[in-house]
């Protein structure tokens, strides 16, 4: 049987940005518009089957899905104290759940200092739609690329566009992230539009 490693993984990000919806699409792969507010936190798992060509091992997630709820917010240190991969989730209508990612990031990058992937996730981006944008494309892109965050993507839990496909492409980053060790400088990894798979999210999105 093919070896897995597992991969302490949390979401982070202000409540209603979709984390909960996001862990619901990797784990079920399905979405529900009546999501309830997290009370403190749930666990998903999401398994990716290893592709020696993609240069990737067999992976199990085990998903901290927190509260974004203020008063919750005091437990968060006990989930992404030790993890891995860090989702940092906004939501691409609200201007305030961007603005919340950086503090989300500083306390992550304090806590776990050069050993953890970071991921921002601009999640909603089915509603562009609807013209209900409050943040750009290239707004998280540049956030990303200023701040080497490791993995930029806009997703939709909704319609489930780039959700397990970034968490693929992360699989593919550990082993190297693992052989870097703790000293080594952050680069900054934002996908390749041309290359990543979109599934109905793509380069408008
Ligand atoms: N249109 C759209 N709505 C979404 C999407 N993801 C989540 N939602 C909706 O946004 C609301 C909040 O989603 P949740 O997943 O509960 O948000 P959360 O970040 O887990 O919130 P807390 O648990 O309070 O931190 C729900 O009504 C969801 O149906 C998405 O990709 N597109
Ligand atoms: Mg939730």
């Amino acid at each position: 049987m093919e070896a897995e490693r597992t991969c302490k993984t949390v979401l982070l990000g202000d409540s209603s940005v979709g984390k909960s919806s996001v862990a619901v699409r990797l784990a079920r792969d399905v979405f529900t518009e009546a999501s309830k507010p997290t009370i403190g936190a749930s666990f998903f798992s999401y398994a990716v089957a290893g592709d020696a060509a993609a240069g990737r091992d067999a992976v199990k997630y085990e998903i901290w899905d927190t509260a974004g709820q203020e008063r919750y917010r005091a437990l968060a240190p006990m989930y992404y104290r030790g993890a891995q991969v860090v989702l940092l989730v906004y939501d691409v209508c609200e201007r305030e759940s961007f603005g919340a990612v950086k503090s989300w990031m500083q306390d992550v990058r304090t806590a776990n200092p050069g050993k953890c992937v970071l991921v921002l996730l601009g999640n909603k981006c089915d509603i562009e739609q609807r013209g209900e944008r409050g943040v750009s494309r290239a707004e998280g892109e540049v956030f990303a690329e200023e701040n080497a965050i490791e993995v930029f993507q806009e997703v939709s839990a909704k319609t489930g566009a780039n959700v397990r496909e970034v968490l693929l492409h992360v699989a593919s980053l550990l082993p190297a992230v693992q052989d870097d060790g703790d000293d080594a400088p952050r680069k900054p990894r934002v996908i390749d539009q041309a290359a990543a798979p979109a599934a109905g999210c793509g380069s408008s999105c």
